[in-house]
């Protein structure tokens, strides 16, 4: 059966905006592109002391499983040249699985949705402009509610 995914991308090092082309350009065959956001930038989250990210959120068709994709996530991310970091810091390349259809998944190394994503503007602002109805399944709120109470300070569009 196939699935309707949506994934989180961001980086801070090097060339942002070819990072974010690189990824999204090796999702396939796992995984067909269907829509994606423009590209923003926001002020670091977390910790703060680091360069701006550029960020995009875009959805994804798959017939594979969430352990399957998250695998060939990291994978990419490696692929892609991401060296390990601390919680929160630079990263070349991040590539979350934010929602997979309304599916909860709780373990190890796998959580979805994605547990923080709906605190953060970086996540929000992209994924409202391609699913601004779409429900969180535990939180029961449309990304559009989501938004409104979030901090969107700092966030400009950078480039399709
Ligand atoms: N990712 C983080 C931590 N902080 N801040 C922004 N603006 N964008 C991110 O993608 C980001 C972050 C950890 O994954
Ligand atoms: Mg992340
Ligand atoms: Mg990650």
């Amino acid at each position: 059966m196939e699935h309707i995914i949506y994934l989180g991308l961001g980086s801070n090092l090097e060339n942002r905006l070819v990072n974010l082309k690189a990824a999204v350009n090796n999702l396939t065959p796992q995984m067909t592109l269907v829509k994606q956001s423009h590209v923003y930038e926001t002020p670091p989250w977390g910790y703060k002391d680091q360069a701006p990210f550029l960020n995009q959120v875009v959805k994804v068709k798959s017939y594979e499983t969430p352990e399957k994709l998250v695998e060939h996530l990291l994978r990419l991310e490696i692929v892609l040249g991401r060296k390990p970091s601390f919680k929160n810091g630079p990263r070349l390349i991040d590539i979350d699985i934010l929602f997979y259809d309304d599916l909860t998944v709780f373990k190890d190394g796998l959580v979805i949705p994605h547990p923080r994503m709906h605190e953060r503007a970086f996540v929000l602002v992209p994924l409202n402009e391609i699913a601004p109805d779409f429900v969180h399944p535990t939180l029961n709120k449309s990304i559009q509610e989501l938004l409104q109470t979030c901090d969107v300070s700092g966030i400009k569009k950078f480039s399709k």
